[in-house]
């Protein structure tokens, strides 16, 4: 029984973590994807950004829902980062991405995890905590782009 509910935990667990796998036609798509999720995904930390910095005014709801949102985006553009999708498409992605899998793996991964900091810092519904969870996000986006995207 216990065993039994260890595996049920597991199973959710991973069903809650893990994205939908996608799949994809061709490198142009893969391409297009990651790039049309990290893009989604600016759109939304730019929102929070402009409450972080005083641009807009701090709304609360506002923050959580486009938390959540930069939170879900985060699991999906490392799909589009299969091998033979270095071109196919206009793109940034440097080579290194796929010679140094493992440390991009890292930046994927802290990423990742920010941002689900960043959406509880948001449900606490305080601005400040929301700053300091929205500046380590923002360095987490920046490491990644200084090692892994063209200028
Ligand atoms: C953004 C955005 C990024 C990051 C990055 C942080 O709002 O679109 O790519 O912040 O500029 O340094």
């Amino acid at each position: 029984m216990k065993t039994l509910a260890v595996v049920a935990l597991a199973a959710a667990v991973t069903t809650l973590s893990a994205p939908a796998s996608a799949q994809f036609a061709k490198p142009e798509d893969a391409i297009k994807y990651r790039q049309s999720a990290l893009f989604v995904m600016g759109q939304h930390f730019g929102r929070l950004g402009a409450m972080a910095n005083g641009r807009i005014p701090f709304d609360a709801k506002a923050a959580q829902e486009n938390a959540d949102i930069v939170a879900e985006m985060a699991k999906l553009p490392w799909a589009g980062f299969g091998a033979g999708t270095d071109k196919g498409a206009p793109t940034k992605a440097l080579p290194e991405i796929w010679t140094q899998q493992a440390k991009f793996k890292e930046h994927s991964d802290k990423l990742e995890a920010d941002t689900v900091k960043l959406a509880a810092a948001a449900k606490t519904g305080n601005l400040d905590n929301l700053k300091t969870a929205f500046g380590a996000t923002a360095n987490s986006c920046k490491a990644c782009h200084d090692n892994y995207r063209a200028k």
